[in-house]
This record gives C-alpha cells, sequence and structure tokens, in this order.
C-alpha cells in the first residue's frame, strides 16, 4: 500500500515510517521540522540524539534495504499539500503533522493561536488535497482520549446511543477537551465529520491515550532512534517519569495524583495504526478507534516506575507536586475499546516489561538528561 505520513520526522512519525516499510508498504513523508524547533525554543532536547532527516533517510536506507521519500514542507501551505499528494497519490494518508503538547497550547495567546491555526489549517489542507486529488484515499487521522475530557460515564467509541424526551439517536459522545491543544483535536473531528459527510472522505478518526517508551524492531543502532522528550511542554507523563528516575530527580504525580488516562508502549501505536491501515473503512465510511493498552491513575504509574527503576539501583523517589493544570485529579474512568481488539490488536508487552525496556535504554543517555533537567519541573499554569 502507498502510504503517506505527515509529521514523519516526531515520535511517532519516524517510528511509524520505519515500521510500515518494513512491513512492505511504499511509504513517503512530510515534516516542516517545527517540533525540534519548539522542543529547542523552550530550551530543551531530545533525549536520544536524533539525527538530521538526511541521515535518518542513509541509516535506514543501510540498515534494512528499504527507501523512504520525503519532503520537507509546511501542512498550512495548502498548495504544497495539494501538490505532494497528488504527486505521491496515496492510499492511506496518516495525520501525526500537529503539535502535540498541551502546555505548550497554555503558555500564552500566541503559543495558543500557533497551536490551533497550525493544528486545524494543517489538516483542512489535508482534507481538500484528498477530495482534489485521491478521493478513494482512506484518512487515518490522530485524535486524543483527550478529547472526551473525564466525564461521570463510560466513555464509548465515538458515538453513542442517546434517550432524550422519549426520542432516540445515535450522536457523537460528547466532548469536554482540557486544554487550547485537546481543543484542536475536537475541532478536526468536526471538520472530518463534516468532510466525510459531503465528500464521503472514508476516514478512521484513531483516539489515541499516552504513548510511552522508545523501542521498536527498527531502533536497531542509535542513528534510527526516534526522538524521546521528558521537560515540561513536550515530556508525557510515563517517560517524564523514567526519565526522572534515571538522574535522582522525584517522580512528579501532579496533585492528588488520581488523574486516569489511558497508556500505550510506543510499539503497540505502531501495531495499531498498522492494524487501521491494513484494515480501511468502506467507502465513505468514519469510524472511531479508542486506542491504549490500559488505564493507570498517575499515582499508580510513578509506583510502578519507581519498582523498576528501584531494581536498577536507582532512588525512584514520588513527590505529588502541586498541580500546574486545572483537571480532574479524582475521577470515574471507563473508556470502551473493542473495534482495535476485534481487529487483531493485542498489547505486546505489559507495562513493566516495556519499563525494563526504557528505563535501562535512557541509562545510556543520563548526560543528556542532565543537560535538560532544568526544563523538568512545570512552570506553565493553566489558571492566570
Ligand atoms: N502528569 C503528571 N505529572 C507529570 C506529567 C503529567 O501528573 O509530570 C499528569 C497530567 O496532569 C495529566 C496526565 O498526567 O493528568 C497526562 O498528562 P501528559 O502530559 O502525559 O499527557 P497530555 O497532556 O494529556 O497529552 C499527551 C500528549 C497528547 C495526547 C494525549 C492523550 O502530549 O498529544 O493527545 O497525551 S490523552 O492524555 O489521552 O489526552
Amino acid at each position: 500500500m502507498k502510504v503517506m505520513i505527515m509529521g514523519m520526522d516526531g515520535y511517532l512519525g519516524w517510528t511509524l515510517g520505519m515500521y510500515l516499510a518494513d512491513k512492505g508498504h511504499e511509504v513517503s513523508g512530510i515534516d516542516n521540522m517545527l517540533r525540534r524547533k519548539m522542543v529547542a525554543e523552550i530550551g530543551s532536547q531530545s533525549i536520544t540524539p536524533i539525527k538530521s532527516m538526511e541521515e535518518r533517510l542513509d541509516a535506514y536506507k543501510k540498515a534494512s534495504g528499504n527507501d523512504l521519500t520525503f519532503y520537507k514542507g509546511d501542512l498550512t501551505e495548502s498548495a504544497f499539500v495539494n501538490l505532494a499528494v497528488k504527486k505521491e497519490e496515496p492510499d492511506c494518508i496518516v495525520q501525526l503533522g500537529q503539535i502535540p503538547a498541551a502546555p505548550y497550547s497554555m503558555i500564552d495567546v500566541e503559543h495558543c493561536n500557533f497551536t490551533q491555526v497550525n493544528n486545524i489549517i494543517g489538516h483542512n489542507n489535508i482534507l481538500f488535497a484528498i477530495k482534489d486529488n485521491v478521493p478513494d484515499c482512506h484518512l487515518l487521522k490522530l485524535g486524543t482520549m483527550g478529547e472526551y475530557g473525564t466525564p461521570n460515564l463510560d466513555i464509548p467509541e465515538g458515538f453513542f446511543e442517546i434517550e432524550y424526551r422519549g426520542r432516540k439517536d445515535k450522536l457523537p459522545f460528547p466532548r469536554q477537551p482540557g486544554s487550547w491543544y485537546h481543543l484542536t483535536k475536537v475541532h478536526d473531528t468536526w471538520n472530518l465529520m463534516f468532510a466525510n459527510k459531503i465528500w464521503g472522505i472514508r476516514a478512521t478518526d484513531v483516539m489515541q491515550g499516552v504513548v510511552h517508551g522508545l523501542n521498536t524492531p527498527q531502533m536497531v543502532n542509535e542513528d534510527l532512534l526516534t526522538r524521546y522528550d521528558a521537560d515540561e511542554v513536550f515530556g508525557t507523563a510515563i517517560n517524564r517519569f523514567c526519565a526522572q528516575a534515571v538522574v535522582g530527580h522525584d517522580l512528579t504525580p501532579y496533585g492528588k495524583g488520581g488523574q486516569t488516562r489511558g497508556y500505550l508502549a510506543l510499539r503497540d501505536s505502531m501495531q495499531c495504526f498498522t492494524i487501521a491501515i491494513e484494515n480501511p473503512p468502506k467507502e465513505g465510511e468514519y469510524r472511531v478507534f479508542n486506542q491504549f493498552d490500559e488505564t493507570y491513575s498517575v499515582n499508580d504509574l510513578a509506583e510502578r516506575v519507581s519498582k523498576v527503576a528501584q531494581e536498577y539501583g536507582l532512588e525512584g523517589k514520588i513527590w505529588n507536586i502541586p498541580n500546574p493544570r486545572l483537571e480532574a485529579e479524582e475521577h470515574y474512568y471507563e473508556p470502551d475499546m473493542e473495534h482495535l481488539p476485534n481487529l487483531g490488536f493485542k498489547p505486546t508487552n505489559s507495562l513493566e516489561d516495556e519499563l525494563h525496556i526504557t528505563i535501562p535504554k535512557l541509562m545510556e543517555y543520563k548526560d543528556r538528561i542532565e543537560a535538560m533537567r532544568h526544563t523538568i519541573d512545570p512552570k506553565i499554569k493553566w489558571t492566570a
């Protein structure tokens, strides 16, 4: 299959390019290298020493014999997106080319607006490029479990049956996003559903949980590693806790630590994307997949990371710090996940097994964590 990855330089995008090419897909990708610039802007760096895109492509070719085609450019430029899609004629476009960080969008009005324009306009340009050039193409869109927020109800996969004043309907489940970033994903959902309605674009909207880890079968040498962030802006919960443990920083659940989310390992995220790509929606179908391995509270995660860290002689001290975010710290959380297991998805490892891979790998880069350590403690606040 011809697959085009938007955001091919990112944590997920680089990993997915190699993963799909190894499975025999013909892979191309786009990136404007924005993530590297944003991480530099906040004074941090990837803990893994990632190579330039040119070096990555060469290294992967040497290791696997496979070619990846790369276009450097900005998804917010509609003419560029149109041209690239027209040239490649992909069977599937995977949209990972967005700013993924809630804290970045909460810095100030400029960062909020930049995140919203970048994410929403880039996505719209892809919708129009599909309609104009490859109307049968499958769009695999990365959404987030955070679109639903933390309702006091079970969370279905996108839609639910509701009875109101004696009448019944199947409607989109309410969205209650928790940051300007999460709001962009909600806007994308509505734009995608509308494009599906008027043009029949076939689409999978993936509501993905928080991804962690650093290991897929393709990362056989240092040149092929994907990026790994642990700063307060781009680092996410498990990845931050593992990096914190390696340099003897306290593990930092925010507030009471009862915040519960779905989490999944990087290699399982790749497995899920591949299943969705290889089992496309029917003509004109819009479907929603919730995507995670397990749900955990941040306190539970910190304890699990601490336990494994201690096996490597690390202290793994946990210290609940004041929560910089406005979010429920104790709540009900029961999301469904049936579509992907029905198509064959099975988590590869237990969380503990993954931690036994991630923590020793990060220990190799202890100096690089020390160098970004000043960006670990949260300074960006949700409330004024
Ligand atoms: N948290 C801590 N301590 C930390 C860091 C985070 O307690 O040191 C807490 C947060 O307050 C939050 C939870 O952990 O309650 C998850 O935060 P996160 O930073 O790991 O993830 P989040 O901001 O939700 O965003 C990440 C990705 C985003 C994706 C989302 C999926 O950056 O791209 O959409 O996970 S989800 O969380 O399901 O919305």
